[in-house]
């Protein structure tokens, strides 16, 4: 058994937190993911306050155990979304994609645990000073919006930088990953890509089997230009944006290229026009199976490995 300080700070049974995927992560899978000993997370995404209100009552019919919720903050909505989380009493907030300053003395008042994904040393010194429980140091290798750095470089620094518990995210997909990520300092894991094949995700049955067929090179990065780098699967409108964001097309009509294409993606399995986020990590994951099982796997497979690293020393 695997446990450590994030399992006590939040109640949890293993140090795993689901990623708050935008128009993925809904109350479903969060329940099914705190149903399972880790931490699942409802993405606000871009929706309003009441989608996120509902989604966490959902949540709540499902399960006693600790939920959260992510905030991604370039949301037209976060505010309202911030003062939701308040009112519904989640007990822990993650956010992403910006720096969430304005929001952590309301949401520690409220109780609830904030924990942001930070992608540099200045934002983890920022946020441990403003009083967070805890940091996600979220390497490139994630899919959605991804940061500068990798996994394996940004991990460290940020435990260095901070004397709060580290959560480690992408790139990581089984017991050899959280392994690692032990070895780089953090004390627990964020998993998005591995958890778009449980049972309980609801997206549209295509985007599953493009992930669980996926290869080594089958993700890509696109939005540099716009400054909103995104990692998706390398479909055809991957591929379609990416040239036009390097045959200079303008700048609004590149922004609407993009525009409603996360939800084609999950909703119609769009092929066409459907942006299919995802980590590099898809290609590690095999097939469909319910988040628990996810989660013990996870667990299960990382204890020989920890085991077996005492071996190199002599
Ligand atoms: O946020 C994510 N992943 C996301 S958000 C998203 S929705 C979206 N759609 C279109 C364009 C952009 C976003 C899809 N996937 N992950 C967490 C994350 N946060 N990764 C990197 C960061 C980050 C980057 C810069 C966090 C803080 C930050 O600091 C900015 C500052 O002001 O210091």
């Amino acid at each position: 058994m695997i446990k450590s300080e994030i399992c006590e700070l939040l109640g949890i049974t293993y140090p795993i937190f689901q990623g708050g995927m935008a128009w993925i992560a809904d109350g479903k899978l969060a329940a099914a993911v705190s149903e399972g000993g880790g931490l699942g997370i409802i993405a606000a995404g871009n929706a309003p306050g009441d989608y996120v209100r509902e989604q966490i009552q959902i949540a709540r019919s499902l399960t006693e155990k600790p939920i959260g919720v992510n905030i991604m903050l370039l949301s037209p909505f976060a505010d309202e979304v911030a003062q939701v989380v308040i009112e519904e009493k989640v007990n822990v907030v993650t956010t992403g994609a910006g720096n969430p300053s304005k929001y952590i003395k309301d949401w520690k008042a409220a109780g609830i645990h904030v924990i942001p994904v930070v992608a540099s040393v200045a934002l983890a010194k920022l946020m441990t000073r403003l009083g967070a429980s805890a940091l996600i140091a979220e390497g490139g290798e994630s899919g959605g919006h991804v940061g500068e750095l990798t996994t394996m470089v940004l991990v460290p620094q940020i435990c260095d930088a901070t004397t709060l518990p580290v959560i480690a995210a992408g790139g990581i997909a089984d017991g050899r990953g959280f392994a690692a990520a032990l070895m780089l300092g953090a004390c627990g894991v964020q998993m998005g890509t591995r958890f778009l094949s449980a049972e309980e995700c609801s997206i549209h049955a295509s985007y599953k089997e493009k992930i669980i067929k996926a290869t080594d090179l089958c993700t890509m990065v696109t939005g540099k230009r716009l400054g909103h780098p995104v990692r998706s699967l390398r479909t055809q409108f991957a591929r379609d944006y990416s040239k036009a964001e390097y045959g200079g097309m303008p700048d609004e009509e590149l922004e609407m290229l993009g525009n409603g294409a996360l939800r084609l993606a999950v909703q119609k399995g769009d092929d066409k026009k459907g942006c299919f986020l995802s980590g590099q990590v898809a290609a590690m994951v095999k097939q469909e199976q319910p988040a628990g099982e996810i989660i013990k796997e996870v667990m299960e497979g990382a204890e020989p490995v920890l085991r077996r690293a005492s071996q190199w020393v002599k």
